[in-house]
């Protein structure tokens, strides 16, 4: 009866829509690639560009031919038109360096191009109006051809276009804390991605879709594996591996890197000794690194944590850390490779104020590392706590080239349960003014190379991706990788911009849906150290899986480890006096900054329990105390999340119920876990200040013994063996 009602041939259809139904799940990222929605913006895209030529058939080449017909065709709603010479309305692709088509053009904006730059022009060639996506290289053209479909992707009206853009940094790095065993160092989004068991043998789709994602944003470099690393990583059955990924990589311009370990020469090779000063190490190093190249010959370089968290490093055998490092660079410098030599040392004897360790370790060295050796630093001097200042060694060492490190993993940001758009901790520290060759000397430019005039100069993010099917767990995680690379390639971008990108690429063009979005994206950094760790308070998260609040602390091993170590609350007041009255780490910046930084009264508030142990009634800004200021921070923070929860509850109807759902839900642990931040660090501080909550606000459900007595043995994020 129902079939005469509904013909057989509708229910098919109908089944068939079900079945084929794009799902959101996330997988997509920012390339969804779905039909422009505006039908005059469609129908003038779809006029200029209607047939596609990309000229050249090298791999980096027919990567961006495939993404072009794929992202084309699905924007547009109709298959590219394939063609090999010009015709009126063609989209034309090619670099100089593999096209005589693009060569012969002369194109004068070309000399402004560096070697991953590339070009974006309007133009009429014989006649035929055509849009042309030039570069030096294949990898520029690639990188041209992503911009282009970002402009579609965020319904970007242009008639006639001419655009330049060229990377600020030469370095662009994804660093994955990944174990061998796929457990993932700090990741809050499942196992690792890279099935270490199935390769060479089984390419995932998903390494070709991360190598698409990256080089969509610009990124040129990864690091497959964590920093705290195994030496079997440099065995023969490994490197087979690596170089089957290595090729993957390579065809969308990104080079592979490893974190190696130093005592590799004792573990791998027998010997009895790591000592970097020893021939046979040498030796060692030399043939090693000769034949990681046998396998993959663009490979990018080692990244080396040395002598940090019980790591071997040169210090072992009396050495420096350049002495370490530069006996690895030599080793690499005949392939063209490079050493990252990671920062984040600090002694085995608890010093003063860890703080400083860093910069009293490695300025000493300063100008004495070799060409090819660049030092990664953390922003901060500490380790990517929510609010840091940034860390000294910028602009403390002039004559060696500098990477930043950001960790885009939420360790210390509520892990992949919190909504926080990095961004802003990002240029907060880019943008800062390290002084070092007077105003003006920031962050930024040290790390692009542009002060120190360094060739080799970089940035790297801690990636937060793991194989949850949206790669990141927190739908909106996926922004700080976004963002990450975005800045990468120009740190000075506005972060504003980019998150109304990314939304619109990853969620909806709808304009109320990307205003009220990115209100919410902006605001959530600013609220999460609100609701953690506000006026600069630091390091007060539970011990080793780093979840939850825990200031009460005191128990670890090393004084440094412990959450007391740093707020120092007592009965005077809160907060660690790195002025000169206390470990004076205020020495290690400019004078211009220590100015100001020095008096409690005019340092920036956002860090004065940073630097100072300042007394509970002592007046801020606000005309309150001290300990009325830190409520109304801890306050303020959990009611912003709930403003936020009644933003994304609006905007239910603009979105896909899968996400919708997912971000309600996250929203609501997150509220859930504010409290608990407010709450038990209220309650634990209020024992030393014995001052109570001011009048009018909601009392905690807890006493601070049940906040204490919470326990989260298998908390995410603490990787196990690797
Ligand atoms: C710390 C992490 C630890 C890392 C370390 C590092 O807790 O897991 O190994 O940074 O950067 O923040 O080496």
């Amino acid at each position: 009866m129902h079939m005469r009602k509904y013909p057989f041939s509708i229910l098919l259809i109908c089944l068939l829509q079900v079945l084929t139904a794009k799902a959101e799940d996330g997988y997509r990222l920012w390339l969804r690639y779905d039909k422009i929605s505006n039908p005059t913006l469609l129908n003038h895209y779809q006029k200029m560009m209607q047939h596609l030529w990309v000229d050249g058939n090298s791999p980096i080449l027919q990567s961006a031919q495939k993404e072009l017909t794929m992202g084309l065709g699905g924007l547009l709603g109709k298959p590219m038109n394939q063609v090999n010479s010009i015709q009126n309305n063609t989209v034309i692709v090619g670099s100089v360096e593999s096209s005589k088509f693009i060569a012969n053009l002369q194109l004068s904006e070309m000399p402004r191009l560096g070697k991953e730059g590339y070009l974006i022009v309007s133009l009429t060639i014989e006649g035929k109006p055509c849009l042309v996506v030039a570069a030096k290289t294949d990898v520029g053209a690639l990188y041209g051809s992503f911009k282009l479909l970002q402009e579609l992707q965020t319904h970007q009206y242009f008639g006639k276009m001419v655009m330049v853009n060229n990377p600020a940094m030469q370095l662009r790095m994804l660093d994955h804390w990944d174990n061998l065993n796929r457990t993932v160092e700090r990741g809050y989004a499942g196992f690792s991605i890279f099935k270490w068991h199935l390769l060479p043998g089984y390419i995932d789709q998903r390494y070709i879709d991360y190598a698409r994602a990256n080089a969509s944003i610009g990124i040129n470099g990864t690091v497959v594996n964590n920093v705290n690393a195994n030496s079997l990583m440099l065995s023969k059955d490994y490197l087979i591996k690596v170089a089957a990924l290595a090729n993957v990589f390579r065809k969308y311009g990104i080079k592979t890197y490893l974190s190696v370990k130093f005592s590799s020469p004792i573990e791998l090779g027998k010997l009895k000794t790591a000592d970097p000063l020893d021939p046979a190490v040498i030796a060692w190093w030399k043939q090693k690194a000769d034949e990681v190249y046998k396998y993959i010959p663009d490979f990018g370089g080692f990244v080396v944590k040395a002598n940090s968290e019980g790591q071997p490093g040169p210090q072992n055998y009396q050495r420096s850390h350049a002495d370490g490092a530069n006996m690895l660079g030599d080793a690499l410098a005949p392939h063209g490779g490079i050493v990252i030599w990671r920062a984040f040392v600090y002694s085995n004897e608890t010093p003063i104020d860890r703080t400083k360790q860093a910069y009293l370790e490695f300025k000493p060295f300063d100008g004495q590392f070799k060409p090819n050796v660049i030092v990664q630093v953390k922003n901060g001097p500490l380790d990517f706590q929510p609010r840091e200042p940034f860390h000294p060694l910028f602009g403390g060492m002039p004559k060696t080239p500098l990477m930043m490190e950001f960790q885009l993993t939420q360790e210390y940001l509520g892990h992949a349960t919190h909504l926080v758009y990095e961004a802003p901790l990002m240029t907060e520290v880019l943008d800062a003014d390290t002084y070092a060759n007077g105003a003006g000397s920031t962050v930024a430019k040290v790390v692009n190379g542009s002060l120190g005039k360094f060739d080799l100069n970089g940035m790297a993010g801690v990636a937060n991706i793991g194989d949850d099917r949206n790669w990141t767990g927190h739908p909106f995680a996926q922004a700080n990788w976004y963002a990450y690379g975005r800045l990468a390639w120009n740190p000075s971008q506005n972060t504003d911009r980019i998150a109304e990108d990314w939304i619109k690429m990853s969620w909806s063009t709808d304009s109320q849906f990307v205003a009220k979005t990115k209100q919410m994206m902006m605001d959530s950094r600013k609220v999460l150290v609100q609701y953690m760790t506000p006026l600069g308070l630091h390091h007060i998260m539970g011990d080793g899986h780093h979840y939850g609040p825990s200031p009460w602390s005191d128990r670890l091993g090393r004084a440094d480890w412990n959450p007391v170590y740093y707020h120092r609350a007592d009965s005077a007041g809160i907060g660690f006096e790195r002025s000169s009255k206390g470990s004076n780490a205020l020495e290690q910046y400019a004078p211009e900054i220590r100015k100001i930084y020095e008096d409690p009264k005019t340092c920036p508030e956002q860090y004065l329990l940073w630097f100072h142990h300042v007394a509970w009634n002592f007046k801020m800004k606000s005309g309150k105390t001290l300990w009325e200021e830190l409520c109304y921070n801890y306050y303020a923070g959990v009611e912003a999340v709930r403003q936020t929860q009644k933003i994304w509850a609006a905007q239910k109807s603009l979105v896909d119920e899968e996400r919708f759902e997912q971000v309600r839900q996250l929203l609501l642990v997150q509220e859930q876990e504010a409290i608990w931040w407010r709450n038990a660090c209220l309650l634990y501080f209020g024992t030393f200040s014995k001052m109570p909550l001011p009048v009018g606000y909601e009392q905690p459900d807890h006493d601070l013994k049940y906040y204490q007595s919470l326990r989260f043995p298998f908390a995410p994020g603490n990787g196990g063996s690797n």
